[in-house]
């Protein structure tokens, strides 16, 4: 049995400029691992807590100091020679400490923290990949093991990039049928395309959060046909080898009951941006269309559900939260077919699992997504491939801490075939 030795925590930075905490756990038989919390920046309400200093002299109020000392101080003593291969166990054990349904107490970033640096310990005590560890916390024999397909987010746009579009994530995603390696080839052909055909227009070719371009255009509209036509330049063929998507994150342009979108002069009501997405969806082919209205307009999802979801996969992120009750409202409204499954909108290993098997019961889609402030933890991918995630998005293939993930689903790979 590997018992937890010693557990301690420090302020770090992400990818955006702000802390976050990096925690190490140490055990017995000498194992030492260590895990880093990422963080939103389009967060749903409903999301758990991450606990800042609100210090206005220290990164900017963001400083996470009492997070690191609730692990040293209130979560470590708790943990103390418990066996870390029992995740369940340590995961409940800091939920009472917490005490919160939000785990605003100890802060969901402490808490997650030390959830994933416990599990990626207890898989090096025991000689396994991380994957295969945390796969034996779920039922799902009968799902083979595979690498989820990758959602690219080429084009950045929302409260990810200072452009002027609407929609936050432009995706570009690979059929099933091209292995992973290849899915990687065909990201960075149309991520090079894309960048060719800006500099070509004398347009802006920098980068939003996520690595992806942050080019404006009049309208979301011409951002999605100018993607298609740089598809178009590379050996893939659209629609066949890969195709569109979108993560709208309507929050950020819904208010007072309506959505403002660069593509019509005026506000859009709840069944207008269906009408639109319709079109969209005509023209465009999306297979996938993640957060299309806001987190609180049930009627919309229903009713875009209702008309579209024999084309495209419709995902819940912000509407979710990857939390349990949520779910249960989104399955009893008939809103979405997809699900995003982000660790830390819910606090630890465990619940993120049980979201998954929940999603499972319901025939989601399952998509587990980084957030768009990171690091270079890539805890995420095992958890992907543990899981036999449908989807993963992690962004642009660019940037440390996306390529990451992406390598190290390469490196899962080999393993998969036995190279
Ligand atoms: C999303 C995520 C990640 P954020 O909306 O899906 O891409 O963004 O982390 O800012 O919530
Ligand atoms: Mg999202």
């Amino acid at each position: 049995m590997s018992k937890i030795k010693q557990i301690f925590s420090r302020e770090i930075l992400n990818s955006k400029a702000t802390p976050t905490l990096e925690t190490t756990v140490v055990l017995s038989d000498g194992t030492v691992a260590s895990a880093s919390c990422p963080s939103g920046t389009s967060v749903g309400s409903y999301e758990a807590a991450e606990l800042r200093d609100n210090d206005p002299e220290k990164f900017q109020g963001k400083g996470v100091l009492k997070a690191v000392e609730n692990v040293e101080k209130i979560i470590a003593p708790i943990l103390l020679d418990k066996d870390a291969t029992k995740q369940q166990e340590i995961d409940n054990l800091m939920m009472h400490a917490d005490g919160t349904l939000n785990k605003g107490k100890l802060g969901a970033n402490a808490i997650l923290s030390v959830s994933m640096a416990v599990a990626k310990a207890a898989s090096i005590s025991l000689h396994l990949p991380l994957f295969m560890y945390l796969r034996e916390y779920i039922k799902n024999e009968n799902i083979p093991l595979k690498i989820p397909t990758p959602a690219f987010n080429l084009i950045n746009g929302g409260k990810h990039a200072n452009n002027n579009m609407d929609f936050q994530e432009f995706l570009v995603i690979p059929a099933t049928s091209i292995s992973y390696p290849e899915s990687l080839n065909l990201a960075t052909s149309v991520y090079q395309s894309i960048r060719k055909n800006l500099e070509e227009r004398n347009a802006i070719s920098l980068t939003g959060d996520e690595g992806g371009y942050a080019p404006t255009f009049p309208t979301n509209k011409e951002g999605l046909t100018f993607l298609q036509e740089a598809i178009m330049e590379t050996k893939y063929r659209p629609n066949y080898d890969v195709f569109l998507g979108l993560d709208c994150s309507a929050d950020n342009f819904y208010s007072s009951k309506e959505y403002k979108l660069k593509d019509s002069a005026s506000a859009m009501s709840s069944e207008a941006l269906v009408s639109f997405y319709n079109e969209l969806t005509k023209e465009f082919h999306f297979i996938y269309l993640e957060d299309p209205m806001s987190e609180d307009d049930w009627e919309g999802w229903a009713n875009l559900n209702q008309k579209i979801s024999h084309q495209t996969i419709i995902v819940g992120d912000d509407l979710v939260a990857t939390n349990p009750y949520r779910l249960q409202i989104a399955l009893d409204r008939k809103a979405i077919t997809g699900i995003i499954i982000k660790p830390n909108q819910i606090g630890t290993v465990i619940e993120a699992l049980a979201m998954v098997e929940a999603a499972r019961l319901a025939n989601l889609k399952i998509v587990v997504s980084h957030r768009s402030a990171e690091t270079n933890d890539d805890f995420i991918a095992d958890f992907s491939v543990a899981v036999s995630a449908d989807y993963v998005k992690f962004g642009a293939p660019s940037r440390g801490e996306r390529v990451a993930k992406y390598n190290r689903l390469l490196l899962i790979d080999r393993q998969l075939r036995g190279i």
